[in-house]
């Protein structure tokens, strides 16, 4: 198909690049995360969002060459927002299941070698699902634990929408939990989708882990998460994700 022979040469071509979500500590204020998300700028058709390109990468086997950039790209930014805005800045960035496995068919843990030691622990999260969870490899497991011995953190993205059950978390190195926006979007309207935070959020609590709120779009949705004690949040509400330029000067006017 066109496009997969596109995405090519989207990676020699330089075509990709990174937007970064700040994720705001909803106790403190303070902005000191982001999520980064990738994107295609082609040649002809413009912008290409990550949901119209990641399968195919996935099925050509691309996403591990690509994930590879996003991981260094990040990295290096991470490094200059340390020095330009935080030294405790820290990025996410986002690894499919097919990816993991992917980049364990290839024996392809790169991730530690590009951290320069113990000044970089804590610098990246890597953002999982709860279907790389199910995936009866044992090896997922222990390789998470690897990320954290290696400073890496590890957060389950989009929890609630998967089918692990809520024993699944203890079972794995999990440093935090993500709530789909899915459950954030009726918070005011609904109190099922009330009471399902509040217990994601205790249940996080006593495991040890963080919670971040995904997809908050307004004041209420906020204040709710806040007073839940949900830990962190990002959404449209706070700023959408933006070039870094635009991500340096929006931390900047935020504080
Ligand atoms: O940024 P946007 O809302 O369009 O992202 C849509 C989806 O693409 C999200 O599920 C997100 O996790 C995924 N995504 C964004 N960037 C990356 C990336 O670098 N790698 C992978 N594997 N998925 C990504
Ligand atoms: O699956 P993942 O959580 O990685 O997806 C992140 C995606 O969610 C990004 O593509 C981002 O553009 C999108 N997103 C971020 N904040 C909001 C929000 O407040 N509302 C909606 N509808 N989407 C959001
Ligand atoms: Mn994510
Ligand atoms: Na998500």
């Amino acid at each position: 198909m066109q496009l997969s022979h596109d995405l090519h040469m989207a990676i020699n071509g330089q075509q990709f690049f990174l937007e970064y979500q700040p994720v705001v500590n909803l106790q403190t204020n303070a902005v000191l995360k982001a999520e980064a998300l990738i994107r295609w700028q082609h040649p002809d058709k413009g912008v290409i969002p990550p949901m119209e390109f990641i399968c195919i990468a996935e099925d050509t086997l691309l996403i591990v060459p690509i994930g590879e950039w996003v991981f260094k790209s990040a990295i290096e930014q991470c490094r200059q927002w340390r020095t330009s805005l935080n030294p405790d800045f820290q990025v996410a960035i986002n690894k499919s299941p097919v990816q993991f496995a992917a980049e364990y068919k290839r024996q392809h843990d790169w991730l530690k070698e590009i951290l320069h030691g113990s000044s970089e622990r804590n610098m990246v999260v890597v953002e999982i699902t709860e279907r790389l969870l199910l995936d009866a490899n044992t090896q997922v497991s222990e390789r998470l634990a690897k990320y954290q011995q290696a400073g890496v953190q590890v957060a389950l993205d989009d929890f609630g929408t998967g089918y692990s059950a809520l024993s699944y978390l203890k079972k794995f190195p999990i440093d935090y939990v993500k709530i789909d926006r899915s459950f954030v979007g009726e918070l005011g309207t609904s109190t099922e989708d009330e009471a399902l935070c509040r217990a994601i959020i205790m249940m996080a609590h006593s495991l040890g882990m963080q919670v971040i709120a995904e997809g908050i779009e307004n004041q209420r949705q906020l204040e709710i998460l806040r007073d839940m004690g949900c830990d962190f949040g990002q959404g449209f509400y706070f700023s959408r994700p933006l070039r870094p330029d635009d991500f340096a000067a929006w931390v900047q006017q935020w504080q």
